[in-house]
């Protein structure tokens, strides 16, 4: 491949979630000082970036993705003056620092919001108002957190868009004023030495003209007109132009129902963002809607990462969890007996394919999903209202009937406090947590990874080490092997001389795998287990094995 380099694509980035990161001052919140005191700690990952969820000033409806104030930090997190001193300690320590940009929407105590319901100052088309009601809304279209994606507003006798929370009320990019209002916060928090930005479900926002109905079998009604809308593009070339492509940033794009077509379009050579997160991989355990059932297969995780590795013309972002998705090692190997396994196992697949990896906190030391007992427990908004439609459409009676399936999807299996050691809270605050803390915090934190010399935490380390060494897991060709294969998942990467094979047993059982003559095994180069067994063109992995040989 020929293929321009860059730091961002040679990066390893480690995402925060403030919330549930450190508490410094007891409150049960994380915050900016927390974070500073585990500086140290992140960079010794190896990571080169750190995307940091939002911080700005907000009711936190949606934990801060409803924004009141673009260039003020929310006062649990701290100050301006705590960021400043982020800032400067992350770049102290060679790392560089990207933020959230939430721009499709704000919530609704943004002064934007309050002006434009009382039709002042010239704020009424920032947002998206028209006639209806409850029972008549403008359209049928639904926030992405269940219900309709219209509210009522009484001072302005009318309804607004939403297509998250009603607090989160979506932006009219047609609006000259909006885009340009835009485009000035984003230059002040690049003139502060920002080095990125993560966009916010960016390719949403463009709505078509009319806003016309979506097709009602969706789970996402209407996302057909509101996902890559018709100007989509062209504000986000306007939006690269005005503002971050005068700087030495990266820019990762969030997209919402992106295939990779569309997303070759924003992220090929002159494209307006470096990269996407797409949500392909995402989709493989999930059923038509949130609350159906989850059941997926090695094969389709495999044909949909392949294709991504393959077909995208632009560089790829690497992710397999975040703040939004559940712990990986429950999700796609096991977080009981063999979790130690599984969570070097998923690593090993994420630092051996071809794009920028990204880390959520926690990952490194194989955290797992909660058991959440009853909606009380939650503080997910998407979960709570994924349930409670159901329960108003008479779907279900309770909680109990989709016990499972919150279990395995909330969003709030990533918000558990990040476990540092086995003190009471995990040692994340001193008070009441915001959100449970994790049963198994005792034996799976930072403490006990560090000392343990078999942990998923050093394995972490050592693979960052081998793609800092090795470019072809970095810029390699990629080649899927044995394509069908239920429990298998083999590739080889390959980059001018130098070429590596990985194969990954994704079941619980022992495995033998043929390959290719051709592909005769050489040197191991990281594997998950210590004794290995004899190599050779048969194959036998045990149960969650990852084994990376040179093919040199
Ligand atoms: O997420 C967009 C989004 O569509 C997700 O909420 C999605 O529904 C879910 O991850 C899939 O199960 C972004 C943020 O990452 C999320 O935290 C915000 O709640 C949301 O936008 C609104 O700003």
């Amino acid at each position: 491949m020929d293929e321009e380099r860059a730091w961002w694509k040679e990066a390893v980035v480690y995402q925060i979630y403030p919330r549930s990161f450190n508490d410094s001052d007891g409150d049960g919140v994380g915050d900016l000082q927390g974070i500073i005191d585990r500086l140290d700690y992140v960079a010794s990952l190896g990571a080169d970036v750190i995307w940091l969820n939002p911080v700005y000033d907000s009711p936190q409806a949606d934990n801060g993705y409803d924004i009141r104030d673009y260039r003020a930090i929310y006062d649990e997190y701290g100050t301006m003056a705590d960021w400043e001193e982020l800032l400067a300690e992350v770049h102290d320590r060679d790392m560089r620092l990207i933020m959230d940009l939430v721009v499709n929407h704000t919530s609704t105590e943004h002064e934007w919001f309050q002006q434009s319901r009382r039709d002042e100052g010239g704020y009424r088309n920032y947002y998206f108002w028209r006639e209806g009601d409850a029972e008549h809304p403008p359209n049928n279209w639904k926030s992405g957190f269940g219900g309709s994606a219209w509210a009522s507003d009484e001072e302005a006798g009318m309804q607004y868009l939403h297509l998250f929370d009603e607090t989160q009320a979506d932006l009219d990019w047609d609006e000259a004023a909006v885009r340009e209002d835009v485009y000035d916060l984003i230059n002040w928090w690049l003139e502060k030495g920002i080095d990125g930005f993560r966009m916010d479900v960016i390719n949403l926002i463009s709505k078509p003209e009319g806003l016309p109905d979506g097709d009602p079998e969706q789970d996402w009604v209407g996302i057909e007109h509101f996902a890559n809308g018709p100007r989509a593009q062209e504000y986000l070339a306007e939006m690269a132009a005005e503002t971050y492509d005068n700087y030495d940033a990266m820019t990762v794009g969030e997209c919402v129902g992106i295939d990779v077509e569309t997303a070759s379009d924003y992220v090929s050579a002159d494209g307006p963002m470096d990269m996407v997160f797409h949500f392909e991989h995402m989709q493989v355990d999930m059923g038509d809607r949130w609350l159906s059932p989850a059941e997926w297969d090695l094969s389709d995780l495999k044909a949909v990462m392949s294709y991504w590795q393959t077909e995208l013309d632009g560089w790829n972002s690497l992710y397999l969890t975040n703040h939004d998705q559940p712990r990986i090692v429950s999700r796609f190997a096991d977080d009981d007996e063999y979790r130690v396994e599984s969570g070097k196992l998923l690593g090993t697949l994420l630092f051996t394919l071809s794009g920028t990896p990204y880390v959520y906190q926690g990952q490194e030391i194989g955290m797992t999903n909660y058991p959440w007992s009853g909606l009380d427990e939650l503080d997910d908004l998407q979960s709570i209202g994924k349930v409670e439609e159901a329960i108003e459409a008479g779907e279900i009676d309770g909680f109990e009937e989709v016990q499972d399936i919150v279990r395995a999807r909330s969003r709030d299996n990533a918000r558990t406090p990040m476990q540092w050691d086995d003190s009471e809270n995990a040692g994340f605050t001193n008070g009441d947590p915001w959100l449970a803390v994790n049963p198994d915090y005792e034996d799976v934190n930072v403490a006990a990874a560090e000392a343990d010399p078999d942990s998923v935490l050093h394995y972490y380390r050592e693979l960052v080490d081998l793609r800092d060494a090795h470019a072809v897991f970095v810029y390699g060709d990629y080649e899927l092997l044995l394509p069908d294969h239920e429990e298998v998942w083999a590739y080889r990467m390959e980059l001018d001389e130098e070429a590596v094979l990985v194969a990954l047993n994704f079941s619980d059982t022992e495995t033998t795998v043929t390959l290719d003559p051709a592909a005769a095994v050489g040197d191991l180069l990281v594997s998950n287990y210590d004794e290995q067994h004899p190599n050779g063109t048969e194959l036998t992995l045990r149960p969650y094995e990852a084994r990376v040989y040179s093919l040199n």
